[in-house]
């Protein structure tokens, strides 16, 4: 594989609502440019980027897969792309979201039976929080219900007049054949299922008077920004095709033009007229600087050249069960060659990079050396997680990792067989490196093991990778609900422990004071005596007692919080009294008072953000209401609604499967714990009545 300088290299995320054509595209982009013997397919499994066991399964994207093509323009040196393919839905935005941090352009997919769609217009917005240049493309032209004029409109309309046509279909639907060249003014004819490399030709008729008047529309639209092409095209009615590739070359830079682009992945038509274009109008690398920070938290910049010290960093792991750890990297800046040593800035430890590579899909082909800006993969780093910045020791910086969400939904994980659980951790904790949106913890309350991610989807992907990469099987379950106990009222007790078994006897004797504190203070204690009506070291064993059986729960079996206990008298017997005594008094008096103070139970409630398309908008919130949610606001986004609601957690344990239901799959939603609430005596009554069961005679005898 040949060595690229950073002028040469287009690093384009490919982008889009899933389902468009993305991962179709770039395979018949990459057969197009001879990097694969044939055409993939995602029918068949055989694409390059989407290689994963889930992948091929599902036939949808989960991660971002990496591929290149080499790109040779007879006229000028060859280009090399390299091309995040993203996936589309919602539940695996974040992988696109952190594509993008290493691209200098978006390459945004539209379906052409489809046109604008909720994801892509999440992804223009993330490409406009990034600034970064975007080219639309309309595939899947060929379809029995493609619309390619109609979806160009609505691109118009949702996105602005920037949005400017740079082709026009040849011929539609079943007929699509080819596009003309808006700014060349030249047609271009593809055997469909053939090898991507159109046929040049003069266009003639109707697609030349529909051409020239695209023409006219595209050089005013360039023109418009420049005063210079103004001028030009007000002295000579025109303006000359270099001026008008270099005026629309900065119009994209500077993100005032977004190109319109049409072809067909599936049937490889307009793919090599694609190419050329990525190749002259989307940025390389080395058109911007990186920008990032100091040890010491100062700005820092460089640039993106062979000249500065070097720096890379790690945007993504890959745990592959044989090679181990692959860190896959960019060169931010300076060149790195095979075998060198890098301080990794974040650890710090240092790193060799060894076997320095390329990653077309899942496969590495070697390469001795990489320019700034490209992208390589590394295997078996020592310390080095995503996010990373490594370099040279001389000149430590470090680059804002792309931010990954936090899980949106929780469930208890088990193992099918028992013994199977450090294996289990094992393997998740390889998975955790390569997915930074899986969450695994463990519960302190309820003791259980959970796993989070981005939707029940996201999850249950991540069990079958488990059984189908480490051979362990799991088991997932709605996790169990982690409630509280609390009191609403004040008590003042005694608690008296006296036993006379035999000779030695005991005895402990504690007056307590009891009451609420507010939501989230915990357990205070305070002692109150003054004289010695309890002796000094007794008085700890006291509040161990009742912390003990504060923990034991009164109602239901659940640690009671948020109250302030007083200790203010007692008494004691010189030979009987011990600590043993005191705590049993403790704790006595801990039940006499949750007695008569008013005991309740808390439930977690959650912080829940729902987004859907606006007709399922009122069925959605009438469900909110009936899962005991309070709705806080609504509001459009994304061409859809957004719903924000607070939702008791115990209503939320199937959500995710009735909103798929509800919207046709089409809803998303996440939540994050917000604050402990009451449970409201009907529900309380049911969970106190549950848990007394489950704990059978135990809670009646005590009483
Ligand atoms: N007719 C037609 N179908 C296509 C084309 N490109 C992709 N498809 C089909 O659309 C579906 C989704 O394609 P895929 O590339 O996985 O979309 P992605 O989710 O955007 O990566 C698959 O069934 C493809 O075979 C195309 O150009 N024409
Ligand atoms: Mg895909």
């Amino acid at each position: 594989m040949k060595v690229y300088a950073s002028s040469q290299i287009r690093n384009l995320a490919v982008a889009g609502h899933g389902g468009c054509g993305k991962t179709t595209l770039v395979a018949a982009a990459l057969y197009t440019a001879g990097a694969t013997p044939q055409q993939g397919r995602v029918e068949t499994g055989t694409t390059v980027t989407d290689f994963d066991e889930q992948e091929i399964q599902r036939r949808i994207s989960i991660s971002t897969g990496m591929a290149l093509a080499e790109w040779t323009d007879p006229e000028k040196a060859g280009v090399k792309f390299n091309f995040a393919d993203t996936p589309g839905q919602n539940l695996f935005v974040h992988e696109a979201a952190a594509a993008l941090a290493v691209v200098e352009s978006v390459l945004l997919v539209v379906d052409a039976a489809a046109g604008v769609q909720v994801q892509t217009a999440k992804l223009w917005e993330l490409a406009e929080q990034r600034q970064l240049p975007v080219i639309f493309v309309i595939t899947r032209a060929d379809h029995d219900h493609a619309a390619v004029e109609g979806a160009v409109a609505a691109l118009r309309e949702r996105f602005g007049r920037g949005v400017c046509p740079v082709q026009l279909g040849l011929g539609e639907q079943r007929a699509f054949t080819g596009v003309a060249d808006l700014i060349a003014l030249q047609a271009r004819q593809y055997t469909p299922n053939g090898n991507g490399r159109g046929c040049a030709g003069a266009l003639e008729g109707e697609a030349e008077a529909a051409a020239r008047a695209g023409h006219e529309a595209l050089v005013e639209l360039i023109a418009e920004g420049d005063d210079k092409l103004m001028e030009e095209f007000f002295e000579q009615g025109t303006i000359p095709l270099e001026h008008l590739v270099s005026g629309l070359r900065a119009a994209v830079r500077a993100r005032r033009l977004f190109p319109v682009l049409i072809a067909s992945g599936g049937l490889n038509i307009g793919l090599d007229a694609l190419l050329d274009f990525l190749a002259v109008y989307a940025p390389s690398p080395a058109a911007a600087a990186a920008e990032g920070a100091t040890p010491d938290q100062q700005p820092a910049r460089r640039a993106v050249s062979d000249d500065a010290p070097l720096s890379l960093q790690v945007f993504k792991t890959i745990a592959d069960p044989f090679a181990g750890r692959l860190s896959v990297f960019k060169v931010r800046s300076g060149k790195i060659s095979n075998d060198d040593s890098v301080l990794n800035f974040a650890r710090p430890s240092t790193e060799r990079l060894a076997h320095l590579s390329l990653l077309q899909g899942k496969q590495l082909l070697p390469i001795p050396e990489l320019h700034a800006g490209d992208i390589g993969v590394v295997a078996k780093l020592k310390d080095t997680l995503t996010g990373d910045t490594l370099g040279d020791k001389a000149a430590p910086i470090l680059y804002p990792p792309a931010p990954w969400p936090e899980a949106a939904i929780h469930f208890a994980l088990e193992a099918k067989s028992r013994g199977d659980e450090d294996k289990v951790s094992l393997a998740l904790h390889k998975m955790l490196e390569e997915d930074l949106a899986l969450h695994f913890e463990r519960d302190p309350q309820t003791q259980e093991f959970l796993l989070g991610g981005t939707g029940q989807q996201h999850v249950e992907i991540a069990v079958a990778k488990l059984k189908q990469r480490y051979n362990v099987e799991v088991k997932l379950r709605a996790p169990r609900v982690a409630y509280r106990e609390t009191i609403l009222g004040k008590a003042d007790v005694q608690g008296r422990h006296k036993k006379q078994t035999g000779g030695h006897g005991q005895f402990g004797d504690c007056r307590i004071r009891m009451e609420p504190l507010p939501r989230g203070a915990g357990f205070e204690f305070k002692n109150e005596i003054f004289g010695g009506a309890i002796p000094r070291n007794f008085i700890p064993a006291v509040e161990k007692g009742i912390q003990e059986s504060a923990q034991r729960g009164y109602l239901a079996g659940y640690p009671v919080v948020d109250f302030r206990v007083e200790l203010y008298d007692g008494s004691y017997h010189d030979v009987d009294s011990s600590e043993m005594a005191f705590k049993v008094a403790g704790s006595l008096a801990f039940k006499k008072a949750m007695e008569l103070a008013r005991p309740v139970l808390l439930e977690p409630v959650m912080e829940v953000e729902v987004e859907s398309p606006e007709e399922f908008a009122g069925d959605l919130i009438g469900d909110l209401n009936a899962r005991r949610g309070r709705i806080e606001g609504m509001m459009p986004r994304n061409g859809g609604e957004f719903i924000r609601a607070q939702v008791p957690l115990a209503e939320m344990l199937t959500y995710q499967s009735d909103l798929t239901s509800k919207t046709q799959g089409r809803g998303s939603f996440h939540m994050h714990f917000s604050h402990y609430d009451l449970v409201p005596a009907q529900q309380a009554d049911k969970i106190i009545a549950k848990a007394r069961a489950e704990r059978g005679h135990a809670v009646e005898d005590e009483e």
